[in-house]
């Protein structure tokens, strides 16, 4: 050992604070940042979310989705939508750290011009008749309680074919959640996007053929995987997944955490419909008294039928959301969640637990 290790040793470090913080400022030229700084941040004993609960009431909502519809077209919009940002983290266009979120309103008569993106989107109909979506040359209807599914880097417009012959009576605009991955792909840097040369594409396949390929509990034999890692059926009619979830409620257990409660799947895989967002549909029956739960991935809820109640808790915070059709609340990452309905009622929601269950980290707890 030299002299000067064996002084350096002996020393005992400067704690004194002004003397870190001239460090701090020295290396901070040479873009660098001391970890013991941020540690506990960085690595916390359990999910710390900037992200908090919120509820958005359709009745406070809808009237600011008519005023848009005044404000701009569809067209020059591109897509019209109000996002539901998390309100603590105003300005990131985000419900929570990974998921968009918003209410998307086109008017009788309008179309949503042809794109594609490799963002996923999901869309969730809240209200309204006479629209349809287009995707790789197929149209969808778009009907309330529908899921329906835009795979990344597929070709899709929007369009409300109220007025015209068939669809003389839906004369009322249409309005439908968009889920989207757009923070997750932002955060990979991994997006890109086209317009399209046309307004609406080019209709190319018989409407419901892909239903009757693939959604029929079946596949073609030899199975092509259209979309690489997402469903091949693209639209999920509500009118199914109602049936299954009162056929359940009628005749098999309730669980006491999320009443009945199934995930929508991609038939090929039985994975989820989209390689970065899970869906669900769950029925409370009547009288539910739900026990609370807290998971990793944080979720985003479209109210379908009925009404209940919803209570949040994180860190002795609690919220309370009393909610009825069409509202929207989020259930941010790692906060206790416990479902309540009088009445029953049934609840869409979407969440980013594949990334989770692909990286090996998705953690549930459910509480006695
Ligand atoms: O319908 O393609 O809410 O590209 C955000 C981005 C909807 C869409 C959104 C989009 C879309």
């Amino acid at each position: 050992m030299d002299m000067t290790t064996a002084t350096l040793a002996q020393q005992q470090p400067n704690s004194d604070s002004a003397a870190r913080k001239a460090f701090y400022d020295a290396i901070a030229v040479h873009s660098l940042t001391p970890l013991w700084e941020v540690l506990h941040a960085l690595v916390p004993t359990s999910p710390n979310t900037p992200c908090v609960p919120a509820f958005w009431k359709y009745a406070d909502v809808h009237p600011y989705l008519m005023q848009s519809g005044e404000l701009i077209t569809a067209e020059e919009a591109v897509r019209r939508v109000l996002i539901l940002e998390n309100p603590a983290l105003r300005g990131r266009s985000c419900i929570t750290q990974s998921l968009y979120a918003g209410l998307q309103v086109i008017l009788p008569g309008e179309i949503a011009p042809s794109h594609r993106h490799t963002q996923s989107a999901l869309r969730f109909v809240v209200e309204g008749s006479g629209a349809y979506t287009a995707v790789d040359g197929e149209r969808t209807e778009m009907k309330p309680g529908d899921f329906i599914i835009t795979p990344s880097w597929t070709w899709h417009d929007h369009g409300h074919q109220g007025g015209q012959p068939g669809y003389l009576d839906s004369d009322a605009p249409v309005v439908w959640l968009d889920g989207l991955d757009i923070p997750m792909l932002q955060f990979f840097d991994a997006g890109f996007a086209e317009n399209g040369n046309a307004k609406s594409q080019a209709v190319t396949k018989a409407q419901g053929i892909s239903s009757a390929r693939y959604g029929a509990n079946m596949l073609p034999m030899r199975y092509d995987a259209p979309f690489g890692q997402t469903s091949p059926i693209f639209s999920y009619p509500y009118e199914r997944t109602r049936e299954a979830l009162h056929e359940l409620e009628t005749h098999a257990d309730i669980d006491a955490w999320d009443g009945v409660k199934l995930r929508y799947v991609n038939p090929a895989t039985g994975g989820s419909p989209m390689p970065t967002m899970a869906t669900f549909m769950q029925r409370l029956p009547a009288g539910f008294s739900g026990k609370p739960y807290r998971q990793t991935d944080g979720a985003v809820f479209s109210v379908v039928e009925g009404t209940g109640s919803v209570t949040i808790e994180r860190n002795g915070q609690i919220s309370t959301f009393e909610f009825g059709p069409r509202d929207h609340f989020v259930i941010p990452s790692w906060h206790t969640a416990q479902l309540h309905s009088a009445q029953g009622c049934v609840l869409f929601s979407f969440s980013d637990r594949p990334v989770h269950q692909a990286l090996g980290i998705h953690k549930e707890e459910r509480v006695s």
